[in-house]
């Protein structure tokens, strides 16, 4: 009866590279890309992997980061392993060209691989959105919104989404991005803001100066000019700490449900960053796995085809949790997910001592105080759904 089966009319794809988690962007960095692993095999133990095509995905190749990136950018980043660098000795303390080598963003051993590896998943993904192999990819690898055409940016040195979804522009008229990252998706947004072909939507904390990366505001909806398709093509929903399962998820619903009405996506590219759940290192919401999990699931419901891209998340084991439980919903076996570890998986015992996955019910970390009031997230709504009346498909 907790048999996983593939879903029944539709293809999950599961794309993920084994070469990224040997890479290490130093002790103290919160990023670690074994989460990554942490991930799969939780994705394995419950016996996921059955219902989906899984892909050992390729590197990206030089031409393929350079639809987004520059040239100038791409090579400094391929010659930058640390002690190749060239360090100018008069000025130790020189600011580091292209945002590469300081504490957000290091140069460590493999990191062009690391960049292509993360990228080549993404872009995988997309090809098989494209080539109607696939309904709904996964890369749990990609995600990395903050990355500039020339500059690294928070932990993010190359856009894989950004070059995701100019493959899917090929194909598909309109693309609808959506980031649930704790951190404002600035590159990607950026990256489109002068075409109505993307509609970009970050749900984010706000706090310019004390908060990464400080964009984002609720007024920020694209460069405004008569000449310019992209206006009132970016959507952006700021937020204070503590916000809950219950205000996300209506939030969440009335801003992309009236976006699915006005724009009607042909598909969409979901960032799925887990820092915005309770408990991350990083993160100042109180998501549960359920809240973060049910914007998937809502998107779910549009019937149209999706990316799932990784991004932020810093405490592995809730990250795992989550990326889990999405790709549960991916296949369409949320209800029972929750049943099998307590009563069928053999490993039980151990996830349960490991307090790897104890259950769904697990509230994660002390919670913070809600600092969103409902006037508030109500004007939001409002906001957006008077910047909407310029979007029309
Ligand atoms: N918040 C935060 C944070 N923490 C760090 C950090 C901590 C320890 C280290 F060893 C290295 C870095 N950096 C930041 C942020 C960047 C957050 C990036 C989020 C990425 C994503 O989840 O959205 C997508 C993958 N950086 C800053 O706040 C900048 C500083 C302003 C303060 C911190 N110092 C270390 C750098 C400059
Ligand atoms: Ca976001
Ligand atoms: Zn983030």
């Amino acid at each position: 009866e907790y048999n996983i089966t593939r879903p029944k009319g539709y293809t999950v794809s599961y794309h993920f590279n084994p070469d990224m988690e040997p890479h290490h962007f130093g002790l103290t960095h919160p990023m670690k890309p074994f989460r990554l692993t942490l991930t799969k095999s939780l994705v394995t133990a419950y016996g996921m992997n059955f219902a989906m095509d899984n892909y050992n995905t390729r590197i990206a190749t030089y031409e393929e980061l350079n639809s987004f990136h520059t040239s100038d950018y791409l090579d400094y980043l391929h010659m930058a392993p640390p002690e190749e660098m060239p360090r100018d000795i008069d000025n130790p303390d020189k600011e580091v060209k292209f945002n590469l080598g300081g504490s957000d963003c290091p140069l460590f051993h493999g990191l062009y691989d690391y960049c292509s590896m993360s990228a080549g998943s993404s872009l995988d993904a997309a090809r098989k959105i494209c080539n109607k192999q696939s309904d709904i990819a996964i890369a749990w690898g990609g995600g990395l919104h903050h990355a500039k055409k020339s500059e690294a940016s928070g932990f993010c040195y190359i856009n894989d989404i950004v070059i995701a979804i100019l493959q899917l522009l090929r194909c598909y008229p309109r693309v609808l991005y959506i980031d649930i990252d704790v951190h404002h998706g600035d590159g990607v947004e950026e990256a489109f803001h002068s075409t109505d072909r993307v509609l970009t939507c970050s749900f984010h904390k706000f706090a310019p100066e004390v908060f990464f990366p400080g964009t984002g505001g609720l007024d920020d909806n694209g460069p405004k000019s008569e000449h310019n398709p992209g206006a009132h093509h970016a959507i952006n929903v700021p937020l204070n700490d503590g916000i809950t399962d219950e205000q996300y998820g209506h939030l969440f619903q009335s801003v992309i449900g009236k976006i699915n009405e006005k724009f009607r996506p042909s598909v969409i590219a979901l960032q799925c960053g887990a820092d915005s759940l309770a408990g991350d290192r990083l993160g100042r919401f109180n998501l549960q796995v359920q809240g973060h999990g049910a914007c998937a699931k809502f998107c779910k419901t549009f019937g149209i085809p999706m990316i799932m891209f990784g991004g932020g998340g810093y405490t592995p084991r809730n990250v795992a949790r989550a990326w889990a439980y999405e790709t549960s919903v991916a296949i369409d076996v949320d209800e029972k997910i929750n049943k099998i570890i307590p009563e069928h998986t053999p490993w039980r015992k151990h996830f349960v001592q490991e307090e790897l996955f104890p259950s769904l019910e697990q509230i994660l970390g002390e919670p913070r105080a809600n600092r969103n009031s409902q006037k508030r997230l109500q004007e939001i709504i409002q906001h957006v759904h008077e910047q909407l009346r310029f979007v029309n498909a």
